[in-house]
């Protein structure tokens, strides 16, 4: 951050802006989230900064938490822990567009040690901008059950469930999302389950679509500040192998059709139905698109697919046919890339045949593994 991008951060009149970072899973609902406290912040009169993050470009994310209004930074092309940096800069960037009372960050899904390699080197370097407050982690409660053993079903390889497990390890709020979806009993069996497992952290459960349980949740992220703690122990061998077992694909597509359009809804749904049908076998951890229409006044469609065998799901709608925009697809599965490459590519082309008078033309397409997570700081605190 540059003196003069520091000086404006300290002259706020609010003393330190606070930074609060929620994490957790691919799919967990992390920017759903986001959007949820962004908005409640706002309605008390603060102002919010955003930051997101990937592997790639092309981000639903930023996307999505735009279409509402928010002044959002994404940092593209590698996780906050080794893009310390750029999310220092995001930080200033941000701070000269909207002075932010509160920066709230999303890390990527398959990111852990954020708080040795990102909170610790925050709050040392730039502690007397920053309030840090305690680190969420969100857990989807349907995975989870999967994860520890209390309900059937397809699982991540055990690599990639270390990084799941490091992420709540590293947790001061473990947050189960979406409690809505599961019985109270469920929950409570779950909740005993990561109260027992990782006694550090304590265990909340929220659903966002129902504003269930945000009060409780919100008030720690803007009240309290994240107590060190000892570092925790981080096999990177291990995590790199489990981040590698993960496909990542990232693209745009220019979607056009005649006069009177296209309804964006039956091309969303047909073509996640399409992708998934394609990738059957492997496991999805986030199929998720959205389609901007060109011209538009910032309102966006929203569709997501967070488990193999589920229905993918609309979460923002367009009530006005299309005739022209953009679509970005953001999927991540247990996977090879090219497999992901080919289901996208195959589906998008098969589009003109369901929906005649529509034209879909891939613009840019990216598909990789991620690579080695190599943090630019990593911060040891002994108990
Ligand atoms: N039923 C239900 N679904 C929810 C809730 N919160 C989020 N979701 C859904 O969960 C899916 C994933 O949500 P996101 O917020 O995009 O998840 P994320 O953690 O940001 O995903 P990545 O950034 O890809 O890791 C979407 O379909 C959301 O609509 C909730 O409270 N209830
Ligand atoms: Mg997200």
């Amino acid at each position: 951050m540059s003196a003069s991008q520091l000086s404006t951060l300290s002259s706020q009149p609010s003393a330190r802006a606070r930074y609060i970072m929620i994490g957790g899973f691919l799919g967990a609902g992390k920017t759903t989230a986001v959007g949820a406290l962004a908005e409640r912040l706002s309605g008390q009169g603060l102002r919010v900064g955003l930051i997101t993050n990937d592997q790639g470009s092309e981000l639903v994310d930023t996307a999505m938490l735009r279409s509402r209004g928010f002044a959002t930074e994404e940092i593209p092309g590698g996780c906050f822990c080794c893009r310390f940096s750029s999310l220092v800069d995001a930080a200033a960037k941000l701070t000269e567009l909207s002075l932010p009372d509160v920066f709230i960050a999303e890390p990527v899904g398959s990111c852990t040690d954020l708080v040795a390699t990102v909170t610790y080197p925050l709050r040392r370097m730039y502690g007397e901008e920053f309030a840090i407050a305690p680190l969420s982690v969100l857990i989807d409660p349907i995975r989870a059950e999967g994860v520890f053993g209390l309900s059937e079903g397809k699982r991540f390889s055990e690599k990639v469930l270390y990084i799941y497990r490091k992420q709540l390890e590293e947790a001061d709020l473990i947050v189960i999302t979406k409690s809505e979806l599961v019985s109270a009993d469920r929950l409570q069996r779950l909740t005993a389950r990561l109260a027992r497992e990782y006694p550090a952290a304590r265990v909340l459960d929220v659903s966002v679509r129902e504003a269930r349980g945000l009060d409780a949740w919100f008030a720690p992220l803007m009240d309290a500040e994240q107590q060190p703690r000892a570092t925790m122990a981080v096999d990177y061998e291990i995590y790199a192998e489990g981040e590698a077992l993960l496909g990542w694909l990232n693209a745009t597509v220019q979607l056009d059709a005649n006069a009177p359009g296209f309804d964006s809804e039956a091309v969303l749904r047909a073509l996640a139905a399409d992708i998934q049908q394609r990738l059957a076998g492997a496991e999805i951890a986030h199929l998720k698109m959205t389609l901007s229409p060109s011209g538009g006044l910032g309102d966006i469609a929203a569709i997501h697919l967070v488990h193999s065998d589920f229905v993918p799901e609309l979460s923002l709608r367009l009530e006005e046919p299309v005739t022209s925009g953009q679509l970005i697809v953001n999927c991540r599965a247990e996977a090879a890339p090219e497999l992901l490459r080919d289901a996208v590519r195959g589906a998008v082309a098969e589009l003109p045949a369901s929906f005649p008078g529509l034209t879909a033309a891939l613009d840019h397409l990216e598909h990789f593994r991620p690579g080695k997570p190599q943090p630019t700081h990593r911060d040891a605190v002994s108990a």
